[in-house]
């Protein structure tokens, strides 16, 4: 069975765009795939991390992929750094991938922001790490939202770097899946931003724990425009938004983009239902929806996180299986590479 990996960083606030653009799509993948899914928290101290927040971070963001339908004996679920070879492949991919590929990356460019010379090290090379965590199984699908493309790219160019410079097959050829109307969702005050855990505004995001009253009033004040909605005619003939008509529009075919997901449905369907509408309505019943969605699952994750021990045994029964796969394939790296095994 194909091998998919994916993960998302415990830096608290978990939202809708992650529910959506990743969670959401491991649970549906579970059934054609063998799936790991990681909590990735070496990552997530590239920014500054305060140790006890991490710890809660983790059994949040494990308790949201068990919570969403993560079904933890079929898949592999586990923290990253209970896996040592994840580190270790970094190491080496360190030593692959060029300064000039990294110098591409525009998240590293809007995370550091104007304070490059600040930024962390292991902020500029977190693309490696990625493609380590990837490729320390040999997956060759990656579920993650749009945001997350060029990463994927570059963790294809290093296994090819590898593969050639050691001449070898060993890593598999990597293809991103990039699933739904909602792979980005934007933010709720500013539908030019993606919505983001980082973001000050409690107001720009739905995180997966808000209860009815919080998701209704921040729909409520979602930004939108003073025209009725859009209907299916504005999509091209791949039933996807033009760029150009996106930009003219951004809050609106956020909000289209977000029922769509939510209710399962294409978007032109979406917007055949809402053409015609004035925001008020259609902002009634996404609440009504969101809040149906969200609901249930916010509950069992506060339900979950209030049983540590519970999420903690989940995550160590992860890793013991992770290293399993991930310990032969760093051994065999190893070898390529020339590391002497006594
Ligand atoms: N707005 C989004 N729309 C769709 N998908 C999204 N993802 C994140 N934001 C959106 C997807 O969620 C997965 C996990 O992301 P992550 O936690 O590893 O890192 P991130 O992409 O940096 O997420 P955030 O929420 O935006 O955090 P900050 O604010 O820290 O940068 C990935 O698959 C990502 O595509």
């Amino acid at each position: 069975m194909k091998r998919i990996f994916s993960g998302v960083q415990p830096t608290g606030n978990l939202h809708l765009g992650n529910y959506l653009g990743a969670i959401k799509n491991f649970v549906a993948l579970q059934d054609d795939y063998d799936c790991i899914y990681c909590v990735v928290d070496m990552h997530a101290i590239t920014l500054w991390q305060d140790p006890g927040a991490l710890r809660a971070n983790t059994r949040e963001v494990a308790a949201a992929y068990l919570a969403a339908g993560v079904d933890p004996k079929r898949c592999i679920v586990f923290n990253q750094s209970q896996v040592p070879a994840h580190a270790q492949l970094a190491w080496i991919f360190n030593c692959v991938a060029r300064l000039g590929w990294l110098n591409r990356m525009t998240q590293f460019k809007d995370k550091a922001g104007k304070n490059r010379e600040k930024a962390s090290v292991g902020l500029y090379a977190y693309p490696n790490l990625m493609a380590a965590d990837i490729l320390a199984y040999k997956a060759t699908h990656v579920p993650v939202g749009q945001d997350q493309k060029q990463h994927l790219e570059l963790a294809r160019d290093i296994a090819q770097k590898f593969n050639n410079d050691y001449e070898t097959e060993l890593f598999p050829i990597l293809e991103p899946l990039i699933l739904g109307p909602a792979a980005r969702v934007m933010s709720l005050r500013d539908g030019a931003k993606k919505m983001s855990k980082s973001e000050a505004s409690d107001m720009s995001r739905i995180n997966m724990t808000d209860g009815a009253d919080d998701i209704a009033k921040k729909i409520r004040k979602a930004t939108s425009d003073a025209e009725l909605l859009p209907g299916p005619e504005a999509l091209d003939e791949n039933g996807a938004v033009p760029e150009e008509t996106r930009q003219a529009r951004p809050e609106a075919y956020n909000l289209l983009g977000i029922y769509a997901a939510l209710s399962d449905k294409p978007l032109a369907e979406a917007m055949t239902e809402f053409a015609g509408s004035q925001f008020s309505h259609f902002k009634a019943v996404l609440t009504d929806l969101a809040v149906a969605a969200l609901g249930p699952m916010g509950h069992e994750m506060k339900r979950l996180t209030g049983d540590p021990s519970s999420v903690d045994a989940v995550l160590r029964d992860g890793a013991e299986r992770a290293r399993a796969i991930a310990e032969p394939v760093l051994r065999e790296v190893y070898d390529k590479v020339g590391f002497l095994r006594s």
